[in-house]
């Protein structure tokens, strides 16, 4: 062994004097000189970009988009080894054209949407207007124009390098052998890149989460490339089955009738009123009538509760696409889809939204969200969800306004919001707004930023002299549990605020305001065990074979994601009343729509007040809910919901079988356009151009 290690340790010494006497070194550069300077000039431009477009220290200081720009450009350059003198140059002009023009594109795209371009848009008319007049009017800017001068400096070198001779041409063994030297090179350094991402980073890559996140982690090359690939995808999973697709979708929906066959006492109570629609980021109801040592954690949302008609076991159906997913299936009854999201990859489909109906009965329809348009690609999608505006970050008022989080803080959001709304008000007859809020959103760190309620658990304790007092154990204190409960209750005084400033406004006579959590908060499920089972005399988790201890297992775990859903109304048209059936956020658009006075007959939820305690909610992953049971697809398992109730066989089975059919006509619709009323037209005239 020693022996062994004496040789290397002789071999090293002699490889590294070897470099230093012949300066390999020097005469690497040299002879490379031109595939170093292609690489500089592409990673110059592409920080460049980065520079001029996220004005942020994370950005100023992020090292990762650099070494993921490397090995994109080391691996793409490697190929001009396998051409000769000239070509070879060619070759790496052509590339580096080609990477600057993808900074100059975004530079240009950015300057105008505050977010980086996409190439799926590429096929909007409405996207290439925009930016055809941005490209005119901003061809004179100068930093549009920086990205020239490296691969101006690039050319001139290699002229200079040809004068000179100095333009190396390898036979074809060493062109091999630098070829590949240098693709090693460039997947070692792609290898490098990929140990320093966390899964979180993996998880927002592949969803295209947002843009900004993205390229300030994996850098505008790769960036692009997952774009293009993402934009491909839903063009080729559209090429294969529409046939098969189209005849379950008819026959799914053939019993279905076209109109709406029924009333109830909901029917049409909400018709001509103002609808304001509150998106509440990750508002679980596990915050709902909880205090912590005597102070609850959402006194407003609670007693709002009391005065509205309240659906106490509802829950968000979403995917990979979070928000983007609630969005969706709050809107049009429609689940989210399979691969990819509707939002990001399908957002150029038709959809029967609620914005969209509401704006054939002559409302004007708006969203609100104080974060860039682009993010979830809202932009587009909220154009076909049937939003007649959407009121995004650039305009709102953002330099000296607080931020929390992802952006915006709420406060400011919902007052600025108001403004908004009081000239919308003045402008139109009625209106369907809809305000996303966004300060309450993982991984709830801004403490500071809350304001000062606790999580801590007070202990009164009786002193020998007879005397009592406090002790402030920590319990939640430095949790992630904790600190969402620190931040829900600053969403939830932002709330409180928010109904004062409408109410000052005159905006809620004659509106009805709904409100939904978005989905779950994601947080640890130790955390809630925690909670449950603290013992103040270790401050420690108890044991769990103590008589007191409450089991919190995956399925509590399940049941405890769900979030509030309520209907509001200052006069009292809607009157206060808990509905505790199972309610899924595809049961939306089918209950709010009998009582707004419009029908979609591809919804796939139901009214609750039809369909009532016979519910069932689908989530995307194949998973279930009734009232009676809760049913994990993946392990086949299912926990029961009452105790009383036999379960049998078929019940498990006849609801497995729907969910499975829902999603798969669900996916379809979306996928291939079903709801496009020119779809069949389309395909016939492709057909006869054949
Ligand atoms: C982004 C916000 C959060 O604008 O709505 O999205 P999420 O991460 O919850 O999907
Ligand atoms: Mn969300």
């Amino acid at each position: 062994m020693k022996e062994k290690i004496k040789k290397i340790n002789q071999k090293g010494k002699k490889y590294f004097k070897r470099v230093k006497e012949e300066h390999l070194i020097k005469k690497a550069f040299q002879e490379n000189s031109l595939f170093y300077l292609f690489v500089l000039v592409c990673v110059i431009n592409s920080t460049m970009l980065r520079f001029f477009t996220m004005h942020t220290l994370e950005n100023y200081l992020a090292i990762k988009p650099i070494i993921a720009d490397l090995g994109i450009v080391i691996l793409l350059g490697s190929f001009s080894y396998l051409f000769k003198g000239k070509k070879r140059y060619t070759y790496l002009l052509v590339c580096s054209i080609f990477f600057t023009a993808i900074c100059m594109i975004n530079s240009i795209y950015y300057t105008f949407y505050t977010s980086f371009a996409s190439a799926s848009m590429l096929s909007l008319a409405q996207f290439i207007a925009p930016v055809g007049d941005a490209v005119v009017e901003n061809v004179l800017q100068l930093k549009d124009l920086l990205y020239i001068i490296p691969v101006l400096i690039f050319i001139f070198y290699y002229h200079r390098l040809k004068k000179k001779g100095k333009i190396e041409s390898y036979g074809k063994k060493e062109r091999k052998t630098k070829w590949l030297h240098t693709m090693i090179a460039g997947a070692i350094t792609m290898v490098v890149f990929v140990f320093t991402l966390s899964s979180l980073e993996v998880g927002r890559f592949i969803k295209q989460w947002n843009r900004e996140y993205i390229v300030m982690r994996f850098g505008i090359y790769l960036y692009q490339g997952n774009d293009v690939i993402k934009s491909l995808q839903p063009k080729i999973s559209a090429m294969f089955g529409y046939d098969e697709a189209k005849r379950k979708f008819d026959d799914y929906f053939k019993e279905k009738s076209d109109e709406r066959d029924y009333t109830n006492e909901y029917t049409g109570i909400l018709e001509n009123k103002n609808i304001i629609v509150i998106h509440a980021e990750s508002f679980q109801s596990v915050a709902l009538d909880r205090s912590f040592n005597g102070v609850e954690v959402t006194p407003n949302m609670n007693k709002l509760i009391k005065e509205s008609l309240y659906f106490s076991n509802f829950y968000s159906q979403v995917s990979v696409g979070t928000s983007s997913d609630t969005e969706l299936t709050f809107n049009t009854s429609l689940m989210p889809t399979q691969n990819g999201t509707a939002f990001v990859s399908y957002f150029d489909r038709v959809y029967n939204g609620t914005p969209k109906f509401m704006k054939e009965k002559g409302y004007y329809t708006f969203s609100m969200h104080a974060n860039n348009a682009d993010f979830w690609n809202r932009r587009a999608m909220h154009e076909s969800l049937g939003y007649d505006k959407f009121y995004s970050k650039e305009t709102y008022k953002t330099k000296g306004e607080e931020t929390i989080g992802l952006g915006l803080s709420d406060k400011s959001f919902f007052r600025q919001s108001v403004e908004k709304m009081k000239k919308i008000k003045e402008d139109h007859d009625k209106f369907y707004g809809l305000l996303i809020s966004l300060s309450n959103h993982t991984p709830f760190s801004d403490v500071e930023k809350y304001g000062e309620f606790k999580v801590t658990m007070n202990e009164e304790v009786v002193g020998e002299d007879g005397t009592t007092s406090i002790v402030e154990h920590p319990y939640l204190e430095g949790s992630k549990l904790g600190n969402y409960f620190k931040s829900i209750h600053y969403a939830d005084e932002v709330l409180g605020e928010f109904f004062q400033e409408l109410d000052e406004a005159g905006l809620l006579d004659n509106t009805a305001v709904i409100i939904y959590g978005d989905h779950d908060a994601r947080l640890p499920k130790k955390d809630y065990v925690k909670m449950l089972n603290y013992d103040m005399a270790t401050e420690t988790v108890k044991d769990n074979d103590d008589p007191t201890y409450q089991e919190f297992n995956s399925y509590h775990y399940e049941l405890n994601r769900k979030v509030p859903f309520l209907i509001w109304t200052k006069d009292g048209t809607i009157e206060p009343r808990v509905v505790d059936d199972v309610m899924g956020m595809y049961d939306v658009q089918p209950t709010i729509s009998n009582m707004l006075g419009f029908y979609n007959k591809y919804a796939l939820g139901h009214d609750i007040f039809e369909i009532k305690d016979q519910n069932i909610i689908v989530f995307p992953n194949g998973n279930w809910l009734t009232n009676k049971v809760y049913y994990n697809s993946q392990k086949g398992e299912y926990m029961s919901l009452k105790e009383e109730e036999v379960i049998d066989e078929d019940y498990i089975k006849k609801n497995s079988d729907y969910t499975e059919k829902l999603l798969d006509v669900s996916n379809n619709i979306i996928v291939f356009d079903l709801l496009n009323p020119n779809k069949d037209e389309q395909k016939v005239s492709k057909e006869e151009a054949k």
